[in-house]
């Protein structure tokens, strides 16, 4: 049976190469040809795509959607959501998740990629239960990572629960790239095994096994493929679109994509990369198989470095990258994305530079241990929870049980300023109540593409989603400015 191709080059993977500053214009003069590819679906919005629409690129994503979606014939539209976290880095209330999926489908998005970063199916529920409402296809995601408590059993338990939880397909996001081919083979058998849903398996090439995963996912049966067209792959991104349709010709596999169309595409998609060079981070685009030893993806490791650059403390790069997993151990193992990537990331480089482990403790990382952001894979380490929280008992409901409706809240306060033409605008508020006002008030400006961007712009150089979290801590009188990036 053919293997089906979802071409990521709209989103994942210029979120993964070049923190995710392709413009609309810079897609839709090649939507005509990529929708006569063949592709199965085209991931084209969500994921930092909201974010950095409104944050750099003076864009309205839901018009970006609109219009991408008008030149869509023959290809699914498909989006990447955080579960309750939307687009966003926070958990929203239920009637806000209503009314965002609600308006995603509206707008023109077919299939609904649903992931939780701690696997927490309770943080998915809303999300997936709306979309299929609509009638939206709604495809939950698993977040693959590796630890002594991710087996194959655990993972096909989670998809077990996603299929009675009535989703349509099922997608392995290997988010970091660290599924190796036995791995990838062992994983597709186990859950087509048991669950009779199409499988997808994304992956990144960030170790470099990437193509040869999607090989043996494809002896196992997968269904589905993520790739990017060449320009936009390898590195932090997707394999090559070219490559995998070339190398399952002449099997039973074949994926039956118009490779010379293809082609075409690449040659176009060679000269947006050409132009948003300046924003290419050089270390995005290697192969690095410390993330199979540190679990930090690419697109980490250089925030890593720009961090503790400017913390004049690049003499600690060995000692944070050691400390990364072991955070990320006393925490339950945690999948490494957003936002739990930002969550042990920020504590590791807080354990080296304060010279003590747990001195300092920003409030997202209370939050995780308190449960705000869902269960945990495995028990956080009970010393290391005392820091934390002290006697305080973690949650045990459901995350989002807790938050008070907020729609109508923030739609009164948003109309009171103004903001709002459409009722889109009220969610762009809500779910950036920070930048959204100067950007629905018509006064931000798309950033500046200056070839001198890689040494001056942080979130350029350093993030994949291109959103610094900043904070300052104090520590007996010395004020230290930490910056952790979101990571793919
Ligand atoms: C995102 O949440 O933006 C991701 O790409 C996660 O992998
Ligand atoms: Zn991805």
């Amino acid at each position: 049976m053919k293997v089906k191709i979802t071409e990521t080059v709209l989103r994942d993977a210029h979120q993964s190469l070049i923190a995710t500053r392709m413009r609309t214009r810079n897609m839709l003069p090649i939507m005509d040809k990529l929708d006569q590819v063949g592709y199965y679906s085209l991931e084209m919005w969500g994921g930092a795509t909201f974010d950095t629409c409104i944050r750099y690129l003076n864009e309205d994503p839901w018009e970006r959607l609109r219009s991408l979606k008008k030149q869509m014939h023959n290809t699914y539209a498909q989006m990447l959501l955080r579960g309750q976290n939307l687009v966003g880095y926070r958990h929203y209330s239920d009637d806000v998740v209503e009314k965002f999926v609600q308006k995603a489908y509206e707008n023109g998005i077919d299939i609904f990629r649903v992931f939780d970063a701690v696997n927490d199916i309770r943080n998915m529920e809303k999300a997936i239960s709306v979309a299929k409402k609509q009638g939206a296809h709604v495809q939950g995601a698993i977040c693959y990572t590796t630890s002594p408590v991710h087996t194959i059993e655990k993972y096909v338990e989670l998809a077990r629960d996603l299929a009675e939880h009535e989703c349509d397909s099922l997608c392995i996001k290997d988010m970091a790239g660290l599924i190796s081919p036995h791995q990838a083979y062992e994983l597709v058998k186990a859950i087509k095994k048991e669950v009779n849903l199409p499988v997808d398996l994304h992956s990144h090439c960030t170790s470099g096994m990437a193509p040869m995963s999607y090989m043996a996912a494809c002896r196992a049966g997968v269904d589905i493929l993520d790739t990017a067209v060449s320009p936009l792959a390898w590195g932090t991104s997707q394999p090559p679109t070219e490559s995998i349709v070339a190398a399952l010709e002449e099997t039973e596999r074949a994926t039956g994509l118009d490779i010379e169309l293809i082609t075409e595409v690449a040659e176009y998609f060679k000269k947006i990369k050409d132009e948003l060079r300046c924003v290419l981070n050089p270390i995005s685009e290697q192969i690095d198989t410390n993330v199979l030893v540190y679990q930090i993806p690419g697109g980490m490791l250089s925030n890593l470095v720009s961090q503790l650059k400017e913390q004049n403390a690049l003499d600690k790069y060995k000692d944070v990258l050691k400390e990364m997993p072991r955070v990320r151990a006393e925490l339950g193992y945690p999948p490494l994305v957003t936002p739990t990537s930002q969550i042990v990331g920020t504590q590791a480089v807080l354990n080296v530079l304060m010279g003590e482990r747990y001195k300092v403790i920003p409030k997202e990382v209370k939050d995780y241990a308190r449960g705000l952001y869902g269960r945990p894979p495995h028990k956080i380490d009970e010393d290391i929870l005392v820091k934390l929280i002290q006697d305080e008992e973690p949650i045990t409901c459901r995350p989002a049980d807790l938050l008070e409706p907020e729609y109508e809240k923030m739609k009164a306060q948003a109309e009171k300023l103004g903001l709002i033409k459409k009722e889109e605008d009220v969610l762009t508020y809500i779910l950036y109540p920070a930048i959204a006002p100067a950007f629905l008030r018509g006064e931000s400006k798309e950033e500046e593409l200056t070839p001198i961007m890689t040494e001056m712009h942080p979130c350029a150089v350093s993030s994949s989603q291109g959103i610094p979290t900043e904070f300052k801590v104090e520590v007996d009188g010395d004020v230290f400015n930490v910056k952790v990036h979101p990571v793919d």
